[in-house]
């Protein structure tokens, strides 16, 4: 890893807590948790010299894998379509166990290694099949059109090597990939606004596609996508299919619920044999969670079980570890700002009755 202008203002803005030195083996430590008595969060980041959002978690090779978005001060202006989040590679995190060393493994892809890349590196995840680890991410096309890429690695810290196309009928932002008991993997993906969804609606894309256009607001809202993946990962096998959120009425929700709609953001767990589809309601800043019995759902809507953090995004993966399960998120803690986020993780708790305990990521 090279000691870029990224890492070294990093460095000068937490120079008082970092204890992190770039290093000449592409590898360097974050630094340790700061447990300051004082804080109003319920958990500290997990990385300090670089800003991270996004985190996709997995255990792979008896380790944690964090796979998140690195965010930059890009100097662009801020604005609904998200510009500001003009992030350019992704970097690998990981970990032992839950409170370890968090290591970071340095660049694991970046934008101009991407032959069909534009602009903008969003939240990624990571899957793991035959062998082969696979880096799925959303990039803006050189349209300025946000579809989803895949590139491969054999190490799950990278570095990753992307395909020539992005995976062909893909679209929007935010995959994240499950592969069921069965083996057979799903990746769910959409984002509204900057994520673009709103421009897909008739399978066409179209520019001028509004994300404020009001005489929908009592229709059913945009929901976010799904597809099988193909055995070897890189495309989509069989048709795009909308993941249907029903309320306790069986009613989809609707596009004004802005408390209980998808906005961006999806993750999917399965907890006893039930499909948990989580997700970021966006400009209300929740993380709500709808169950099903497949993985194509329906899904009922069962409430919020994050309050919204510091920050406009929230953004999340729950993984089992060891028994225990826990949610990996971001807020602003470091720099206050919205485009400049850290990860950090806490755990995560199935009520006897199958729902989530709500977590606070502020201290009350
Ligand atoms: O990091 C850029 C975007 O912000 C992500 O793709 C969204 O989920 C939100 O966290």
């Amino acid at each position: 890893m090279k000691c870029t202008t990224a890492n070294l203002l990093g460095l000068m803005l937490v120079a008082s807590v970092a204890t992190t030195a770039c290093r000449q083996n592409n590898k360097h430590t974050a630094a340790t948790t700061d447990t300051t008595k004082t804080s109003k969060f319920l958990n500290e980041p997990l990385v300090k010299d670089i800003f991270t959002a996004d985190p996709s978690a997995h255990v792979f090779e008896g380790r944690i894998y964090i796979y998140p978005s690195h965010d930059i001060e890009a100097g662009r202006p801020e604005n609904d379509d998200g510009d500001h989040f003009d992030m350019r590679d992704y970097h690998v995190f990981s970990m032992d166990s839950i409170g370890g060393k968090v290591i970071d493994h340095g660049v694991a892809l970046s934008v101009k290694d991407i032959p069909w890349g534009g602009r903008q590196l969003w939240a990624p995840d990571a899957a793991y099949k035959n062998g082969t680890y696979y880096l799925y991410f959303p990039l803006k096309d050189k349209d300025d059109v946000f579809r989803i890429g895949v590139a491969t690695a054999k190490n799950p810290a990278g570095p990753f090597k992307a395909e020539p196309k992005p995976i062909e009928g893909s679209f929007s932002i935010d995959p994240a990939v499950f592969t069921d008991d069965d083996g057979i993997s799903y990746m769910y993906y959409g984002g509204i606004w900057g994520g673009q969804l709103q421009r897909w609606e008739n399978g066409k894309y179209n520019a001028n596609g509004s994300k404020t256009d009001h005489l929908k607001e009592n229709s059913p809202a945009l929901t976010a996508k799904v597809a099988k993946m193909s055995k070897d990962m890189l495309q989509f096998d069989g048709p795009v299919k909308d993941v249907v959120i029903l309320d306790k009425n069986g009613q989809p929700i609707l596009t004004k619920d802005h408390d209980r709609r998808f906005f961006e953001g999806a993750w999917m767990h399965k907890y006893h044999g039930k499909y948990y589809f989580t997700y970021s309601t966006g400009d209300t800043h929740f993380l709500a969670y709808a169950i099903g019995d497949r993985p194509y759902g329906p899904f009922v809507y069962q409430g919020t079980f994050m309050n919204p953090v510091q920050g406009w995004t929230t953004h999340h993966s729950i993984v089992e570890i060891k028994g225990k399960w826990y949610i990996f998120y971001h807020d602003t803690q470091i720099s206050g700002k919205t485009h400049l986020r850290n990860i950090k993780v806490t755990e995560l708790t199935h009520n006897a009755d199958g729902s989530i305990a709500l977590i606070d990521p502020i201290k009350s």
